[in-house]
């Protein structure tokens, strides 16, 4: 799916803004909200969560529908041609109304959607109202408990009394961060000529000094399809005709970590042209190595999240701003899209920035059930709706030079129910291949420590392994949690893959300080990260070191939290813990 940009054949009109917002007290589908102004609305802001913007628990705890509505007018010099309605991301699941009609449907709140309403758009003021779904279950991604009694993945003894007190249904998360809802990205109108280009896949290659690129344009109409390469100085350096072909860029400038290089490729078919950017480099397994341009790659950065004050999970383009800028004062190289795919608008920057990036699809929580014996996989009703977003996904970003390996779930149990997660994961791992042109690697996030009952990790491309000793296990004991450590890193080396950590980290309050390491100080943060990088810096099979998180970031409530996750190296304002100093002098010199 193509990003939206306005060019000479292509308009764009964007409806962020302030919208008309409402929760559905039960009856908003009966009573037909979607088809007149909502009647005590409030203004709130898209694209934002709606949970923060204004002091309401109703808006904060809400569980099940909300509408909002705007009105829009398309242009008369724009009706002749095609027009598309396109949502960047609506979480969970959205139902758009225009003008009183339902025009579509979407499931999962990460990835974006798009419909024609070219043939449905009056003359004058149209009226667009979207109902937006908040509920997490057994059978969305991100999971949740259906009666909202677990969480962290203990089940619950008590469903029979609870149900006993008839609370009102609600959302219980089985993931770690606050399940913030709305419209998150972008809603644009765009327009494109009646023939259109539909798709383009860019596959490069490098052969010796030249990059090598295949590409595939999808159409929909009549014309001949031309491709022009441009470099960044706009000077032409390839062309092609026809839908597919190969086209080479002598002496090619590489997309390097730290040094992006883009060039276009100009697509024109028929009235049609887009221009899109991509970048020469190549991404590979080999041994126990992770090598990016046929050199070993050492991933520094962080899981991260998409989470700042009142825009909640809400786009930020400042902060995507800001964010990218610390990083690189901390001279990390990468982040994962911890635990779900983040804006298009995000993908861009990495790519211009050089920053690298692991692709995660939002499958986390895929880890409870276990006491009942038609739990855990047998229970998830995910497989179909898991395939969908690993292909929407990849849809989405496989032109993007900074995404070099596509993470399918994060923490599933891969332990309890071995055999299962394996045949639930091999062939999601075997499709996430098959759609990617570029056949990046594949990975799923682990994180249980029965370690050696775990099939599914070990068959990965790269392992990933999230370990917490010294916080949730061995709690405080920095000296037997490196031991821990150790004894499991000697495990993995058996394996001879590429591994990498993608979470370790501690609770750490912004302020907090003692001459010991006790925990939740600045110093016991410093003092886990330097245990655990000591270790880490003994084996070469370790490419890559993602700590947890890049800054505290808001979640449920509950006596495991305070005020959120506040494993942050910055606050949620982006202030630096002592941490982000440690890793900034640790990564300026590392070697790797
Ligand atoms: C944590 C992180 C959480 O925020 C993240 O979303 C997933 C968690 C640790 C799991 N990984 O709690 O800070 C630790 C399990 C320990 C047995």
């Amino acid at each position: 799916m193509l990003y939206i940009k306005s060019n000479k054949s292509r308009a764009v009109i964007d409806l962020s803004g302030i919208w008309q917002f409402k929760l559905d007290d039960g009856t908003g589908f009966e009573n037909n909200w979607m088809a007149r102004p909502l009647e005590y609305a409030d203004n709130l802001y898209v694209p934002a969560s709606y949970n923060d913007q204004q002091e309401k628990l109703a808006y904060r705890d809400h569980c099940g529908w909300a509408f909002y509505q705007c009105t829009f007018t398309v242009p008369q010099m724009l009706v002749n041609n095609r027009v598309v309605l396109r949502f960047g991301a609506v979480t969970h699941e959205a139902r758009v109304y225009l003008n009183g009609l339902l025009i579509t449907e979407h499931k999962g709140g990460f990835l974006p959607f798009e419909t024609e309403i070219t043939n449905r758009i009056n003359d004058g003021e149209n009226l667009l109202c979207v109902a937006v779904s908040n509920r997490v279950s057994y059978s969305t991604l991100p999971v949740g408990n259906e009666h909202g009694t677990a969480f962290f993945g203990s089940e619950s003894k008590d469903l029979e009394s609870i149900r006993m007190l008839k609370i009102r249904d609600r959302n219980s998360p089985n993931f770690d961060f606050f399940n913030y809802a709305g419209i998150h990205r972008p809603v644009k109108i765009y327009t494109t000529p009646k023939s259109y280009i539909k798709d383009i896949v860019l596959t490069p290659d490098i052969e010796g000094a030249d990059g090598v690129v295949k590409y595939t344009i999808e159409c929909q109409g009549e014309g001949q399809v031309n491709v022009i390469i441009l470099d960044e100085n706009k000077r032409v350096v390839a062309e092609s005709k026809g839908k597919t072909g190969c086209l080479i860029i002598k002496d090619a400038k590489l997309w390097e970590p730290g040094n992006a290089y883009l060039y276009q490729a100009i697509v024109t078919f028929g009235d049609d042209c887009y221009e899109q950017e991509f970048g020469v480099r190549t991404v590979e397994v080999k041994g126990t190595q992770f090598l990016i341009n046929r050199k070993p790659f050492y991933f520094k950065g962080f899981g991260k999240h998409e989470d700042s004050d009142f825009y909640g999970r809400g786009m930020n383009q400042a902060l995507n701003v800001k964010d990218i800028s610390l990083m690189k004062w901390l001279h990390a190289n990468s982040f994962r899209t911890s635990h779900y795919p983040y804006s298009e608008e995000m993908m861009n920057l990495c790519d211009r920035e050089g920053i690298v990036v692991i692709d995660e699809v939002p499958a986390v929580g895929l880890n409870f059930g276990w006491n009942d014996p038609e739990g855990g996989y047998a229970k998830f009703k995910t497989t179909e709706h898991h395939r969908e977003v690993i292909q929407d996904l990849i849809e989405r970003d496989k032109n993007h030079p900074c995404v070099v390996m596509w993470s399918i779930a994060n923490e599933p149990d891969t332990e309890k129910q071995p055999q299962e997660a394996y045949n639930y994961f091999k062939p999601l791992y075997d499709l996430a291949h098959q759609l990617d042109s570029q056949n990046r690697p594949v990975t799923l996030v682990a994180c249980q420590n029965d370690y050696l009952r775990d099939i599914t990790a070990p068959a990965m491309d790269v392992i990933c392994v999230n370990r917490y000793y010294g916080w949730y296990e061995l709690s405080g004991d920095l000296e037997l949690a490196g031991e821990a450590f150790k004894n499991e890193m000697e495990y993995w080396q058996k394996i001879k893959k590429p591994w990498m950590i993608t979470e370790y980290g501690a609770d750490t309050i912004s302020g907090l300080h003692s001459v010991l390491p006790n925990m939740w100080s600045e110093e016991f943060q410093t003092e886990f990260y330097r245990v655990m990088n000591s270790i880490l810096d003994q084996y070469d099979f370790v490419v890559g070191e993602q700590l947890w998180n890049f800054a505290d970031f808001n979640t449920i409530q509950g006596m495991m939290r305070v005020g959120g996750n506040k494993k942050g190296i910055f606050t949620r304002d982006r202030k630096p813990k002592l941490a982000a100093h440690y890793f900034k002098d640790r990564w300026e010199k590392s070697q790797r």
